[in-house]
């Protein structure tokens, strides 16, 4: 894959040469490129902004510094196709702009962009990128995602940058040693937290580790750590339990869910006029 980073900080980009990531492009598996945006300006003072239409605090970022970085990187692969009737996947590169003002960039966002073979993230600063930019790469056939990975507000796009290059590039083939590591975790298949983990020793600062991850019963260790994760998830996350499909929960799954008071609803003939409504997790009254 190849992703390019576009941004008036390029030094923020330099963590992406630590740790996974870093391995993943020295081993040839991502091929990430950090650019200045400032090479695309045309006057002395390498202007990237001015100052908002209408009115208002800050400075926005030009749409034509922008759209010739833009114009230069995005067609350095193929042209935008988007997937005709026996082609199976859409072409051309993927324009993704951090925003606080973007959808919620999630682990599934996260996956559809690591089937994609070139991705270009525009970093903004200041009050953001002019929105025609976003409008004009999308008439033009490529797909735009404008993403936030979170509800705070950071003082520009780097940061989530980093964040969204690290969880696309973590699941591309080969990066992470293990893959059996990306099935198990948080926000996986599941749709539940992952369970609590625990190494050696067995005893520390008067703390033993559950006696059933000791047993070498693996039966009863798949169970517990099951049963961990539903009791996490209802504790942090009770949206990540009213979005659960009750047709992954066994028996066992429902007593426990039932004892942190969640219960499985509909699925039944208990719809208006008899008709069927589809099972889901609601929260009961204590
Ligand atoms: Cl993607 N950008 C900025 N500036 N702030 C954010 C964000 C992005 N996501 C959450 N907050």
């Amino acid at each position: 894959m190849r992703i390019d980073v576009v941004t008036i900080f390029p030094d923020y980009l330099a963590a992406l040469d630590l740790s996974l990531v870093g391995k993943a492009r020295r081993a040839g598996l991502l091929d990430l490129r950090v650019h200045d945006l400032r090479e695309w300006t045309t006057d002395r003072h390498r202007t990237v902004d001015d100052t908002p239409f209408g009115g208002g605090a800050g400075m926005v970022m030009r749409p034509d510094v922008w759209g010739r970085a833009l114009d230069d990187l995005m067609l350095e692969t193929s042209a935008p196709t988007v997937p005709a009737a026996g082609d199976d996947v859409a072409r051309g590169a993927h324009l993704v702009v951090p925003t606080p003002a973007g959808e919620v960039f999630t682990q599934r966002r996260a996956e559809e962009l690591a089937t994609e073979e070139h991705l270009v993230l525009a970093c903004g600063r200041y009050e953001g990128i002019d929105a025609r930019v976003a409008e004009h790469y999308r008439s033009a056939g490529h797909r735009v995602s404008e993403l936030s990975i979170g509800d705070y507000v950071l003082n520009g796009g780097e940061v989530a940058a980093l964040v969204m290059v690290e969880a696309v590039g973590r699941l591309l083939p080969g990066v992470v040693g293990n893959p059996h590591s990306l099935v198990e975790e948080s926000h996986g298949a599941a749709g539940l937290l992952e369970y609590p983990v625990y190494t050696k020793p067995p005893r520390w600062e008067d703390r033993e580790v559950p006696e059933v991850l000791l047993s070498g019963h693996h039966a009863r260790i798949e169970r517990w750590r099951r049963d961990q994760a539903l009791e996490r998830t209802a504790a942090r996350r009770p949206d990540m339990v009213a979005a659960l499909d009750p047709e992954l929960l066994d028996r066992h799954d429902r007593e426990v869910l039932a004892g942190l008071g969640w219960q499985v609803v509909g699925g039944a003939a208990d719809g208006p006029d008899g008709r069927r409504s589809s099972a889901r997790l609601e929260r009961v009254a204590e």
